[in-house]
């Protein structure tokens, strides 16, 4: 770094000189050109006014006394010193202090007796010589400085009546201040690049400290920590300062080095303790040995990276969602495709002319094809037919399905519309896996594999399958089970629905029910249907407590054993009576507090789409029950409900933001004081980050859905809380009620229950609080969504594609296409 300096600074220091030097030495040429031009014109002048009176001299024809004249002429000692010369070139007489006129070494005089006319010219000439009468100069005396002077004599010849030459008048000024001046231009030139170097190097010395040698140690330091496992990637990026592209791609190695290296960490500590844990690598090898040769299709109504447009600025970002993350490692692992409906308002700006696009950006890892709808196929399709009439169908939430024949008609053609992307991206791949997502697309199984019969297809159904009388209220449910029954496996969460799915293939179509294998055969083709219950991401790197959740356990001892699995609390009701503080949850943490104008100690959170199957306002009720039975709770504790805003375009969805608006409101003027609010409503999307710090903050999460396929934020809620705490309270509606048996399991419609719950919840010792959590905590990590992905993928790899059935199904279609 020393030489680095040493050589920076000698280069600059060349380059300055080199550069002021050349600049100098031009503006000396044509500083002393001006003053040389200047000199001789005001010489010119001056002889102009001389030379009449001296010619006039000449015409009076009598003896003339020269030197005498020419005093007269000759006003004072500043004016250049004057001389006249005969027609040879000979000396006549002379005044003033110059060289002596007959010795000049220019050859002027001689010049304008020749031509006639007046001649001018610079002249070195030895100072000593200067008023004696020495040799002219020859070249090397005319450099030997200081004992040369610098010269400018002007030669005007001078003429008779008859207009002859007769002779030569001279004049000699002194021009060495030119010289003087051209020394006076270097030195102060001099000066000035003497003080721009050293402000130069000075500048750069500085700016080579602070912005590349502090930010490469700093950066290299982080790197030091970082091979050591002591530092963390994220602080990275900071470390770099300016070079901002560098830290992006050093961030992101020190993320595949961090991964890799926590991945193998993994991989040793399951090996060692015969574990089975399921993990993003594990999933991606294991999709990958299965699919062998095959390519992986996903197709949902959500893309995995959108587009969004907002003051001028273009921003990709991933919506939450427990998809992305369980799909992207298979993706990215086998180089597939996920075709998706293009939602963001900048993101035709960013595929190619097959609207296809390499994700995660910067990493290219699989493709991304976006799917166009018109605002009438979105408004018919997703808003009409699977929003207003599938999903509450399947959600038993009392909201009554509308099904509209124009929603229907954009339905199917909006399965086509996708369809068709789908069999244009497997066009030319054998064997092709195709998973589809949801209950938006249950037409889109049928129609890929009657045109591509050797296709592997799963569905997997994110909602409830209700009972078959409740099904049937859908006018079009024939027509949507056989759209189901082109898909070799169906995925539901539960077995009830895998249940509820096959009585209503029974009452809906001619098929063949195997209620021991599960599967239903039609038309030649076999759909196994099995519960795969979706979960959330494990992710180990948050087993240790994290610093920002800072609690008080101050209780923890107060425990009197551990309670059996499920159920309500066995606390006694007198034993909860004290009010929350005393139980020894947790103080919510001061920068959340701070954040919201959170004044309770004690945080209650509840995160949800605004959806009416999601019971917000039972738990608002619940509350508010709460506040008004046991007023201790009153400035104790605070209800925070995340609810990011959902189908805005369904009045239902309206409604229900203007009910829960209105309760939260009726609360807070109920309950209210000047420093404490009992409900904190945020009505927007936050980021996963965002609300794993409520999850950490939360005593208790409130999960009261009416209906719910699965609901992950109760599992999210578990994951997240890596210091073993917090109490959830989870509607027994809900598909997750299955698993987390020690939750405290409530319905949602009873308001009182849940009123109940939040008490023996506030109440819980320390102890029964940590036990319960640790069983969810072991539950969902063992059963986490690699898991989920792996079985689906795995049971659909392992689906036999008959050749018979192949051959018979590949005649039908190219019979029809004919
Ligand atoms: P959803 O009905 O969307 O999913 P849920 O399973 O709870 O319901 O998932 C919601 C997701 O959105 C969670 O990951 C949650 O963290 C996130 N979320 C909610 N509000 C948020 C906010 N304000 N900001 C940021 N993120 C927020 C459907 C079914 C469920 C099923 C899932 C998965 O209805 O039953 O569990 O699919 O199959």
């Amino acid at each position: 770094m020393h030489f680095f300096r040493i050589r920076l600074v000698a280069a600059l220091l060349l380059g300055i000189i080199f550069i002021s030097a050349a600049s100098t030495y031009f503006e000396v040429l044509a500083h002393k050109h001006t003053m040389r031009v200047d000199l001789a014109r005001r010489t010119q002048w001056f002889g102009a006014g001389i030379q009449p009176h001296i010619e006039q001299q000449l015409l009076t024809g009598a003896d003339i006394n020269w030197a005498a004249l020419l005093h007269k002429l000759r006003q004072n000692a500043d004016q250049p010193g004057l001389a006249v010369l005969d027609d040879e070139g000979r000396l006549l007489a002379s005044v003033g202090d110059a060289p002596p006129a007959d010795k000049l070494p220019s050859g002027a005089v001689q010049q304008s007796l020749t031509s006639g006319k007046e001649v001018g010219a610079f002249f070195r000439f030895p100072v000593q010589q200067a008023s004696g009468t020495a040799a002219p100069l020859n070249k090397q005396n005319i450099w030997a400085w200081p004992s040369t002077r610098l010269w400018y004599e002007d030669a005007i010849p001078l003429h008779d009546g008859g207009g002859q030459t007769v002779g030569t008048f001279l004049m000699t000024v002194d021009a060495d201040y030119i010289r003087t001046e051209a020394i006076e231009v270097w030195r102060r030139s001099f000066l000035r690049v003497a003080a721009i170097v050293v402000l130069v190097v000075v500048v750069t010395l500085l700016m080579v400290r602070w912005f590349l040698l502090q930010p490469v140690t700093r950066a290299a330091e982080w790197l030091r920590r970082l091979r050591h496992g002591e530092a963390d990637v994220a602080e990275g990026a900071k470390e770099f300062g300016y070079l901002v592209p560098l830290a992006r791609e050093i961030t992101t190695l020190a993320e595949n080095l961090t991964q890799a290296r926590f991945a193998a960490e993994t991989e040793a500590r399951l090996r060692d303790q015969a574990e089975h844990l399921w993990t993003a690598e594990r999933l991606a090898v294991h999709v990958r040995d299965r699919l062998g040769s095959a390519q992986l299709f996903v197709v949902s109504h959500r893309e995995p990276f959108i587009h969004m447009r907002r003051k001028g600025r273009t921003e990709c970002s991933v919506p939450p969602s427990g998809l992305v993350t369980a799909i992207e490692p298979v993706l990215q692992a086998c180089d597939g495709t996920w075709i998706a409906h293009g939602s963001g308002n900048d993101d035709r700006s960013f595929v190619d002319e097959h609207d296809r696009l390499r994700v995660p950006p910067g990493e290219n890892r699989y493709t991304l094809r976006r799917v166009w709808l018109s605002p009438e196929e979105e408004t018919g399709y997703y808003e009409g037919f699977s929003n207003e009439g599938i999903w509450p169908l399947c959600h038993i939430a009392h909201t009554r399905p509308t099904f509209r024949a124009s929603d229907w008609n954009h339905y199917q053609s909006v399965n086509k519309k996708f369809a068709e992307v789908v069999l244009e991206e497997i066009n030319g791949t054998g064997h092709p896996v195709i998973f589809v997502q949801d209950y938006h697309f249950a037409l889109l199984p049928a129609i890929i594999k009657n045109a591509r019969p050797d296709a592997r297809v799963a569905m997997f159904w994110h909602i409830p399958w209700p009972n078959p009388e409740s099904f049937s209220i859908c006018p079009w449910q024939a027509e949507l089970v056989n759209g189901l029954l082109g898909a070799d496996v169906i995925g539901f969460h539960l077995q009830s629905y895998c249940n509820n799915f096959l009585d209503t293939v029974d009452r809906t179509l001619e098929a063949r029910t195997d209620w021991e294998q599960f599967s239903i055969r039609r038309n030649g083709h076999v759909s196994n249907v099995r519960p795969y219950p979706i979960s959330v991401a494990w992710d180990e790197t948050t087993e240790t407590p994290s610093p920002e959740v800072d609690r008080n356990h101050a209780g923890q001892a107060r425990g009197n054993g551990v309670p059996p699995l499920g159920g309500p609390s066995l606390v006694k009701k007198e034993e909860r009576e004290p009010p929350a503080s005393d139980s020894g949850q947790a103080v919510v943490p001061d920068l959340l507090r701070r954040e919201l104008g959170i004044e309770g100690e004690q945080l209650l959170l509840g995160v949800d789409r605004m959806d009416y199957t999601k019971g917000i306002v039972e738990r608002l009720l619940a509350v508010e029950m709460l506040l008004q039975e046991h007023p201790w709770y009153l400035e104790k504790i605070t209800f925070v409900q995340i609810a990011s805003p959902s189908r805005t375009g369904i009045q239902r969805y309206a409604d229900l933001r203007i009910e829960v608006e209105d309760t939260v409101e009726r609360i807070n003027r109920a309950f209210q004081s000047t420093a404490w609010k009992p409900v904190v409503l945020i009505q927007r999307q936050c980021s996963h980050s965002e609300v794993a710090r409520y999850y950490r903050a939360a005593d208790l999460c409130l999960v009261t859905s009416l209906h719910d396929g699965m609901n992950l934020v109760s599992k999210e809620y578990v994951a997240a809380r890596n210091d073993g705490d917090g109490v959830l309270v989870l509607s027994k509606f809900a598909g997750a009620a299955q698993e987390l048996r020690d939750a405290l399991l409530v319905n949602p419609y009873d308001v009182a229950q849940v009123k109940e719950a939040i008490v023996t919840g506030l109440a819980m010792p320390a102890d029964e609080r940590r036990v319960r959590m640790a069983r969810m905590r072991h539950h969902v990590k063992e059963y986490n969504v690699y898991r989920w992905a792996s079985r689906i993928l795995a049971d659909l790899c392992a689906v036999r594609i008959e050749d018979d059935i192949l051959a018979i199904a590949m005649n039908r279609s190219q019979r029809k296409r004919a």
